[in-house]
């Protein structure tokens, strides 16, 4: 979809539920504090059960729905102390722990039809530069796992460049919020405060990468 340069980009935003001993995830505390618009952008945002397959089809039944210029996925990454920015989704699952619904898949490709990666394609450097010169932690990372996380990240992509759609899309690991880390010894944590900017500045970033790909065409 091509907008002109007077017109709101469309985002959409997807976190998850707590999983495993969890009963919080911070990505969906983020997106509690994250309002519905922000600058040129309409946020629409979704919060998806950490289950393979169904965080999928759920994000690919909004994207037809709404038809989102760009899609922001966010997940917890324990033992992560900065803003993870995932460069790659690969096309495995290889699940340590069961998601939500009991799956537990080892070795499985998420599409056996499928590529064996995909890099995302939001600006992962610049959103990287951006959230830092805020003086919060943030890298590239090169994997996303091979949990749920890289799984929908990977279905994403994959559902974009199956149906040929201009849809940009990535993922950002976050870290453990300190409340969950209070009978976890040195385990890293990153303020709410912290990790609702860092999502917020890699939205701007994210939409002004719009605007210019419009303009360029
Ligand atoms: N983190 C998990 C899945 C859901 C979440 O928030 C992961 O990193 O795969």
């Amino acid at each position: 979809m091509i907008k002109g340069s007077d017109e709101i980009v469309k985002i959409l935003v997807t976190s998850f539920e707590p999983f495993g001993k969890e009963n919080i995830n911070p990505s969906s505390e983020i997106l509690k504090s994250i309002g519905d618009r922000l600058a040129d952008a309409e946020i629409i945002k979704i919060q998806l059960p950490t289950v393979f397959h169904l965080s999928i089809d759920k994000t690919t039944e909004k994207i037809r729905e709404i038809n989102p210029d760009a899609i922001l996925s966010i997940g917890q990454a324990a033992m992560r102390y900065d803003i993870g920015v995932e460069r790659i989704a690969i096309n495995i699952d290889d699940a340590k722990i069961s998601d939500t619904a009991g799956q537990q898949p080892i070795d499985i490709p998420v599409d056996p039809q499928g590529p064996i990666a995909y890099f995302a394609t939001i600006p992962v450097k610049k959103i990287v530069e951006e959230i830092r010169k805020e003086k919060i932690p943030a890298s590239v990372s090169n994997t996303a796992g091979t949990y749920v996380c890289n799984h929908l990240m990977y279905g994403i992509l994959n559902y974009i460049h199956k149906n040929g759609l201009s849809t940009k899309a990535g993922f950002i690991h976050v870290p453990y919020l300190s409340e969950q880390v209070l009978d976890k010894p040195h385990t890293p944590f990153m303020s709410l405060e912290d990790m609702t900017k860092a999502i917020s500045i890699a939205l701007r970033v994210i939409s002004i990468d719009l605007a210019k790909t419009s303009t360029n065409d």
